[in-house]
């Protein structure tokens, strides 16, 4: 209970007294000393949920100041039961993630195929929400581990909702649904022990993946470097299945999702990676946010590969296999469209946790394919929505409702906010002339399409192939992104503790690439090469995809990069500045680092913001960095463990290192011999186009690769 108050001061409200809300409140200090902030007229009152104006947030009720709390103190009960029960069950898959909303517009017609609206109005602006997630890890688990990213987005179309749920990975582990609760059983934390979180480097995963052959395409890419995105922003996205279009006269197109980052791709090196998880665990969703606050809007472009019953036939695989890719050299992308992450969203459990993607979601003009995992997806979404959310009524929820009108007579059941009228609630009657009809000519329909064969357990042949297009994968690959994806391989596999699920996982890689196989087992120390299994059909000798590579495709841009600048007392201002304005100039960002943060003098006695302390702001946090320092400071820093980390890894980590004499100075120190990546500050041209890349040919003398 609050006594009359023995003494007051003020406090700021508002955690950013620079807003101009920012005011001051009076604090009245409580019987025990407890402080309680008293409002201003512009607050509104503190309320229990039915509304109750609350005096006291500070103490629950007591039989006398030092005795036992009563029963009767409904205020404390009611907060106390809404906190125990604010969390959901996470994502059994994806629990990770981040969302923003955004918009989707249309820039080219797909009206010949389709009679969808958001793929026909040219022009047309439609509201969506885009969550990314990681897949094996819990809800708490680091942004950056080593895991294929989803990227499912929803559109709140004219016609109702419409959920492309994809991945950044154009293919899957498995081709029947049926196998997907072992495949995730294998690779999240063994079930005895309770680890490893986020990662596959375990024995469950590998031993799973050793018995089907059918997941070595998708071992490829999560191998290669498609799962150390540098950014979520630079992150390509696909919706892996075919679907189908259908257009005004019936007629069905095969149709395949693309998304593609206008920043281009980026991936970090494997230590970084590693190190990113360290220094900031939310790495991914802070850039996310940060770039959508300054107003850097994510943009990709949605791309969508068409293609006839004839042509499918025509292909040297199957399509409805989702182990399998359309490479873009046989089926080209057409760009039709973009979408913009524009609106962080306001509460993160209400949109975030909330949304509920189902790729049962669709609107007329589009269908499924008989990929049978898709089909298998078709009735997990909404199920898991059902534990997850609580109610059947979790379309009412303001994230996942759609934004056209949607009437039925489904009714009641838990949490209904809605509050129909009349006595009608079911169809067809003659009782009331406004409820909802059937709408025969603009209604989904399903395509017209003729199924004929034997019914039973039975995976099609065309689906045997299981290494042809994993091969492709890798030799479509630059000499630097095979020996990521050989010693990723190396990595996780000497993290297994059966040998015998060693030598059967290079064995299938002899049948994807002999020297792989090579690579692999003589990282694994084995003096032989194991046998390969048989093989269902033959391999394939496909030719190379340079689509599927990352660093042949990259964006000759800085935009949306960071760049780090070290600095000390008595470094030069003048230098700073320009790089500063080249960097803006270039569409980056950049951050002073120094010992302390607050203002440092320069050179030239001028004060210096520092952004950023250095033993919290290790070198991986950046795309390249410059060192900009005293000699003075540089034998200082020397001495200093977090500088010297802060340049090796920077070169380590193949990035552009711009040096003034200071900087050179402590690169020295730090045993660091210089290359053409290690580029004198003034400079600044030259800086700037190294830093739009990775110093590849740098790899060979920092570390050992397989
Ligand atoms: Fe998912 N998946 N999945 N998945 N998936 C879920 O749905 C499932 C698959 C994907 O940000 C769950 O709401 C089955 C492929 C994304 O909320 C669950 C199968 C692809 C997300 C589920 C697959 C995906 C999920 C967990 C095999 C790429 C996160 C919670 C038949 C095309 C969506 C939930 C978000 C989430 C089931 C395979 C992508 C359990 C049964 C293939 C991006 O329903």
């Amino acid at each position: 209970m609050m006594t009359k108050a023995k003494n007051s001061l003020t406090l700021p409200v508002n955690g950013k007294p620079e807003k101009s809300q920012a005011q001051e409140s009076a604090v009245s200090v409580g019987n025990g000393g407890e402080w309680h902030q008293m409002g201003t007229d512009a607050q509104p009152a503190l309320t229990t949920n039915q509304g109750l104006p609350i005096s006291d947030n500070q103490n629950s009720l007591k039989a006398n100041p030092r005795g036992p709390t009563l029963l009767e103190d409904f205020i404390l009960r009611e907060k106390i039961h809404h906190f125990d029960h604010e969390r959901i069950p996470e994502r059994i898959v994806h629990a990770r993630g981040t969302g923003a909303h955004g918009f989707f517009e249309l820039t080219e017609s797909l009206e010949k195929y389709t009679t969808a609206k958001v793929l026909t109005e040219v022009g047309e602006q439609t509201p969506l929400f885009t969550r990314f997630s990681t897949v094996a890890g819990g809800a708490g688990s680091a942004d950056t581990p080593r895991d294929v990213r989803g990227f499912a987005v929803k559109f709140y179309t004219k016609e109702g909702n419409w959920d492309l749920v994809g991945n950044n990975v154009p293919v899957f582990f498995i081709q029947d649904a049926i196998k997907f609760p072992d495949l995730v059983h294998a690779i999240k934390m063994e079930p005895d022990r309770g680890f490893p979180q986020a990662a596959t480097a375990h024995d469950t995963f590998w031993d799973f993946i050793s018995l089907t052959p059918e997941a070595m395409h998708m071992v490829m890419w999560i191998m290669s470097d498609r799962t150390l995105a540098r950014s979520l922003r630079m992150i390509e996205g696909f919706g892996v299945h075919s679907f189908r279009l259908v257009n005004a006269a019936g007629k069905s197109t095969f149709v395949k999702f693309h998304w593609r980052p206008k920043l281009g791709m980026q991936s970090t090196v494997w230590d970084e990676t590693v190190k990113i998880a360290g220094a900031d665990s939310d790495f991914h969703r802070r850039d996310m946010f940060d770039a959508i606050n300054d107003g850097d809007f994510p943009e990709w472009e949605l791309a969508v590969q068409l293609f006839s019953q004839e042509q499918a036939d025509a292909l040297p695989f199957d399509h409805l296999d989702a182990t399998k890719l359309i490479p873009e050299e046989l089926i080209p992308l057409k760009v039709i469209g973009r979408m913009v992450l524009n609106r962080w969203p306001d509460n993160f459990f209400a949109e975030t946790e909330q949304v509920a993607f189902c790729p049962s979601h669709l609107v007329p003009g589009i269908d499924f394919s008989n990929d049978p995992l898709l089909q298998g997806r078709l009735f997990s979404y909404l199920d898991t929505q059902l534990s997850r959310l609580g109610s059947p009524n979790f379309h009412q929820i303001p994230v996942n409702a759609p934004q056209c009108p949607f009437a039925n007579n489904q009714r009641d059941g838990h949490m209904q906010m809605m509050q129909p009228t009349g006595r009608v609630n079911y169809e067809p009657n003659t009782l009331a002339a406004n409820s909802p009809a059937e709408q025969p000519e603009t209604g989904f329909k399903t395509a017209a399409v003729e199924e004929t064969g034997v019914k039973g357990r039975i995976r099609a042949e065309s689906f045997a192939d299981h290494y042809s297009q994993a091969r492709q994968f890798y030799i479509s690959q630059s000499v630097y992104e095979q020996a990521h994806l050989a010693s990723a391989l190396v990595f996780e596999l000497s993290k297994v503790e059966h040998p015998h699920i060693l030598t059967a996982m290079v064995g299938h890689l002899r049948h994807i690439e002999e020297n792989l196989a090579q690579r692999v087992a003589a990282g694994l120390g084995m003096d032989d090469l194991p046998k390969a299994p048989p093989v269902a059909a033959p391999v394939q000798k496909l030719a190379p995809s340079p689509a599927l590579q990352i660093i042949c495709n990259m964006k000759d841009t800085l935009q949306g990069r960071m760049i780090g600048v070290l600095v000390a007392e008595g470094s030069d201002i003048a230098s700073i500045n320009a790089l500063k304005n080249a960097v803006t100039a270039a569409g980056a960002k950049l951050k002073i680092i120094a010992a302390k943060i607050g203002e440092i003098k320069s050179a030239d006695g001028s004060g210096l913001k520092v952004d950023t302390q250095l033993a919290g702001t290790p070198s991986v946090l950046f795309d390249a960095v410059a060192v900009i320092l005293s000699a003075e400071a540089a034998a200082i820093l020397a001495k200093e463990g977090a500088a010297v980390d802060f340049v090796r890894d920077a070169f380590g980590h193949l990035k552009a290192i711009g040096v003034d004499k200071g900087g050179e100075a402590l690169l020295e120190k730090a045993g660091i011999d210089p290359d053409a990546g290690v580029i004198a500050i003034s400079s600044i041209e030259g800086f700037i186009n190294a830093a739009k890349t990775r110093q590849w040919s740098r790899e060979a003398n920092v570390r050992k690769l397989a």
